[in-house]
């Protein structure tokens, strides 16, 4: 029982979150050590969403509004961390959701499939009759309804070579990853640098927001957007940030 007065009350909930997913043959092993990882760069953001997350939560938006065949690729994380939020997501934007794991085992993958529908989940893509071209691992395995014909597709806590190999089949590839240095976060077309806790009920509030614009409002908002700046500027952010906390730099 963690009590709520504890300073790091919430962190310690999302990590109990991982622990029950993988209780509950969702979330994988190695999950945590992600979880720790994210942990570690959540710290270093201040675990809060920065400016930078925050716009591109916003064009993240617009882009799964526009998109013709959007869906979102859950793994054992997002469903032991989100689920609920996902499937929010999901139904605003008209993106169906897609099991893919890195860790694949049939069994997990149906439990992940079970575990969205009891909580409502309505549009799910569920083959894996596809493969997605020069990958070697279980990540490859698609639905060729689903993300190997997708136009716009969500990646969170993904691994750089899926990531690498969508964006080479010509997709917009959009991922949420804390780790701004990592292969997925410099590869993607949008990345978010923030929690997956905190980016996608955000995304979902600026798609509420956005869901009645004109198609030429969200296509302004996507134009001006600069990933590779953001993305620059989500790293002088933690840059910043250690240094008003930690007095180990110049002013
Ligand atoms: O369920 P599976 O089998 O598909 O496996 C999923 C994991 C996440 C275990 C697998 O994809 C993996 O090993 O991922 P990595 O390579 O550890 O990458 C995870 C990335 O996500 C790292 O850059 C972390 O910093 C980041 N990350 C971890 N937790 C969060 C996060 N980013 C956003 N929000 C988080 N809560």
């Amino acid at each position: 029982m963690i009590p709520e007065s504890h300073p790091r009350y919430e962190s310690l909930l999302t990590r109990e979150l991982i622990v029950e997913g993988i209780r509950n043959g969702i979330t994988s092993m190695q999950g945590l050590i992600a979880q720790g990882r994210g942990e570690a760069f959540d710290y270093l953001i201040g675990e809060k969403t920065s400016t930078c997350a925050l716009q591109a939560e916003r064009v993240t938006a617009a882009m799964l509004l526009l998109a013709k065949r959007p869906v979102i690729s859950v793994n054992g994380n997002v469903a032991a961390l989100v689920p609920g939020e996902i499937i929010r997501l999901s139904d605003i934007v008209n993106a169906p959701l897609e099991v893919n794991l890195f860790y694949r085992t049939e069994e997990r993958i149906n439990r992940i499939i079970e575990c969205l529908r009891s909580l409502g989940a309505k549009k799910m893509y569920t083959k894996s009759d596809g493969l997605i071209p020069g990958l070697e691992h279980e990540r490859a395995k698609v639905d060729t309804d689903g993300i190997f014909n997708a136009d716009v597709v969500l990646v969170p806590l993904e691994d750089g070579d899926r990531c690498k190999a969508l964006v080479e089949m010509g997709k917009s590839v959009i991922a949420i990853d804390l780790n701004p240095l990592s292969r997925t976060a410099q590869c993607a077309g949008i990345t978010i640098v923030d929690n997956i806790t905190r980016a996608i009920p955000n995304i979902s509030k600026f798609a509420e927001e956005l869901k009645d614009s004109e198609k030429d409002e969200l296509l302004r908002i996507i134009r001006e957007f600069d990933n590779k700046k953001n993305l620059n500027n989500s790293i002088k952010e933690i840059i910043t940030y250690l240094s008003n906390h930690g007095n180990l730099m110049p002013p």
